[in-house]
């Protein structure tokens, strides 16, 4: 972290049941057995246990692309080329010369896929979480997915919230943003709930509060990193500095993650 690109754990979070308008465009496309997976980057996998969802940028357009033989995976082509570069097509053996060499099954704006259920690896939410809209995505960062921890992400606190108020306005069920919220990090300063914490004392009411935002960030990034303690988990006890590689490494090792940089 700090200069030069960033080092970011890609997640594999497997499609488990595709929304009713994406089932149609992907019928036929793929194998029926194969695998689908959305991948957000993260900088903090010692969170992982707490996703309740995965964002999506909902007018972003993002691609199926596959991966090796039975997998495919959806991220921005940005994202795509550079996944190629770092050896993760055909294990290692697939170069594309040019993004349109990239193996694209087919493309879509992440609106299409909101409603479709995932698997997201630690989470207690071991039932599925679902594929929600977030308009702060960024395109040009990391693979243009965010997988949504509440309990300790400031961003996916905020917007969480306006979904469930506004559910109708987004066009998703509220049920799909109802998740429970479990503490995972205690910190001195803001308890076990560091983002909802935040959210109140910075008197932060939607996801446009972009400046106070950027301060709830710093501050949950900050406490969380060199204050905090896990208190779930495999390595709960031990602080998050410990426990941030200790968990990425698991990730790797179970192969329900890979090292992605920007
Ligand atoms: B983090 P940096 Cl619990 N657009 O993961 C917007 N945000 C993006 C993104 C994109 N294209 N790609 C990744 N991110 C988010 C967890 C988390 C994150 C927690 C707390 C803070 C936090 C769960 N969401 O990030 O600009 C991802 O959210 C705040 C630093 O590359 C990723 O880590 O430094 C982080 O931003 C990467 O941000």
């Amino acid at each position: 972290e700090g200069i030069g690109p960033q080092e970011y754990t890609a997640l594999k979070l497997q499609v488990k049941e595709w929304a009713p308008e994406i089932a149609e465009i992907v019928k036929g496309k793929i194998e029926d057995d194969a695998k689908v997976f959305f991948v957000p980057a993260t900088l903090r996998p010692e969170t992982m246990y707490g996703q309740t969802n995965c964002f999506v940028g909902p007018k972003i357009k993002y691609g199926l692309f596959k991966l090796k033989e039975k997998e495919y995976v959806i991220v921005t082509k940005r994202a795509a080329w550079n996944m190629a570069f770092q050896g993760h097509f055909f294990e290692n053996g697939y170069f594309p010369k040019t993004q349109d060499e990239l193996p694209l099954v087919l493309e879509a704006p992440g609106s299409a896929f909101v409603g479709t259920l995932i698997n997201a690896p630690l989470s207690f939410h071991k039932e599925g979480v679902y594929i929600l809209p977030m308009e702060s995505v960024s395109a040009s960062k990391g693979t243009g997915v965010v997988t949504s921890v509440p309990s300790d992400s400031p961003d996916d606190y905020a917007t969480l919230m306006d979904l469930i108020k506004k559910a109708d306005y987004y066009g998703i069920k509220k049920e799909w943003a109802e998740k429970e919220i479990f503490p995972l990090i205690d910190t001195p300063t803001y308890g076990n709930l560091t983002a909802p914490a935040l959210i109140k004392q910075l008197k932060i009411n939607s996801p446009k509060d972009v400046t106070q935002l950027a301060e709830a960030k710093d501050l949950a990034y900050t406490e969380g990193f060199y204050k905090g303690t896990m208190i779930v988990g495999e390595f709960k006890g031990e602080p998050v500095s410990v426990a941030k590689d200790k968990v990425r490494q698991s990730l790797y090792q179970t192969g329900d993650a890979f090292p992605f940089a920007d």
